[in-house]
């Protein structure tokens, strides 16, 4: 089993059966999705086989890595993704080995973490995915490709991304970065439900801050349908505020699972404007290093507004932040230096 889950799968579909496509195909880029044996794996996996993440002129290789216990799992996760014939598809490494799984890889969605555990300390997760995090970034480092792009999905995600980004000594830090589109993307639907447009025509809102009950959803320079927009300031702190922040408790309540296919959906939307860049007028929420904008200090990993071009993001600046914002964004500052108080033993 072992043997035939590290063997490449490769030229699933031959160039010569790509080509009724039509279309001028660029040479195949290494993807890999960490906790693909996961309910997030399960959910992204094969969206980005499809080519919704990267375009449908983009042939991906996937390295999908999980633990050890989970290979079983993984083969038939293996095994679907190959009855669906994908086009786009070009190969498969599925593997426990993360030395085979960041070979050359140029994407990485890093979703597998350790889950908190009932009576667990947020200090105690912290630690333990800060081992993970610690070796997965020895990995990449020594392994993948120089231009790889990361998203850290697996929580707590700020901190996770902290970790990581501290082995990585020669690819650029910028290329580290943690998810909160998910929550950007929430916030999106809240608003435009709210003043009754598609969430297409929500623009220039933004996250702020941890992917953690202290996120800032930032409104006050909301556009809907290229027009300034306002709700009143009684539904944002008691309705859409805690609405957003507490929406994945409010969908394992409903479901029983967690909210892996939005989440999955916020990661290939991350990657993808990170590729193809923001929308002109509008912004995006990723939580990058902090260069000391807005007062956060720097370094941390903090979810800002950025606009994306060429694929490299920058931070919106200038954006007038209120007595009220202020608070709020002091706080999820403040849980994100303590988290890193509580890792600094894995970042020396
Ligand atoms: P699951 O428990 O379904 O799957 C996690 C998978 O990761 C498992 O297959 C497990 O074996 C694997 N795994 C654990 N440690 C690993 C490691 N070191 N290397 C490779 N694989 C490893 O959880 P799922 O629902 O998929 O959620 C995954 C993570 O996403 C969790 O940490 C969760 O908290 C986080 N989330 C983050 C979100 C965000 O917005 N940033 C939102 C959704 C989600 O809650």
């Amino acid at each position: 089993m072992q043997k035939y889950l590290q063997k490449a799968i490769t030229n699933q579909l031959t160039r010569a059966s790509l080509a009724h496509f039509g279309q001028q195909l660029k040479p195949p880029v290494r993807v890999a999705i960490t906790g693909a044996a996961g309910q997030i794996g399960y959910s992204l996996i094969f969206r980005v086989a499809s080519g919704e993440m990267l375009g449908p002129n983009q042939p991906v290789i996937l390295h999908l890595i999980d633990l050890p216990f989970a290979m079983t799992a993984l083969n038939g996760v293996v095994m679907e993704i190959q009855d669906c014939a994908f086009p786009l598809v070009q190969g498969i490494v599925a593997t426990d080995n993360q030395q085979v799984g960041f070979k050359d890889v140029n994407y990485a969605l890093l979703v597998g973490a350790k889950p908190r555990g009932p009576g667990m300390e947020r200090g105690d997760l912290l630690k333990d995915n800060g081992k993970i995090f610690t070796e997965t970034g020895k990995y990449i480092n020594d392994h993948a490709s120089r231009d790889i792009k990361v998203v850290v999905v697996g929580n707590p995600c700020n901190t996770n991304c902290l970790i990581l980004a501290n082995q990585i000594k020669d690819i650029p830090k910028e290329n580290f970065t943690a998810m909160t589109r998910l929550d950007h993307n929430r916030a999106q639907h809240q608003l435009a439900d709210k003043l009754g447009v598609h969430t297409s025509d929500i623009r220039k809102i933004a996250i702020f801050g941890n992917h953690s009950p202290t996120m800032v959803p930032y409104i006050d320079q909301m556009t809907a349908k290229n027009h300034k927009a306002t709700v009143d300031q009684q539904w944002v702190t008691q309705t859409f505020i805690p609405t957003v922040q507490q929406r994945g408790a409010e969908i394992i309540k409903a479901r029983k699972l967690s909210s892996a296919a939005s989440a999955g959906n916020a990661a290939m939307n991350h990657i993808t404007t990170w590729v193809n860049g923001t929308a002109e007028g509008d912004y995006t929420s990723m939580a990058i290093p902090s260069d000391g904008s807005y007062g956060v200090p720097k370094g941390l990993i903090f979810s800002f507004p950025v606009t994306v071009k060429n694929g490299k993001y920058s931070i919106v600046q200038g954006l007038p932040i209120s007595p009220f914002y202020q608070g709020l964004l002091d706080k999820t500052i403040k849980e994100l230096v303590d988290e890193r108080i509580a890792v600094d033993h894995l970042l020396k």
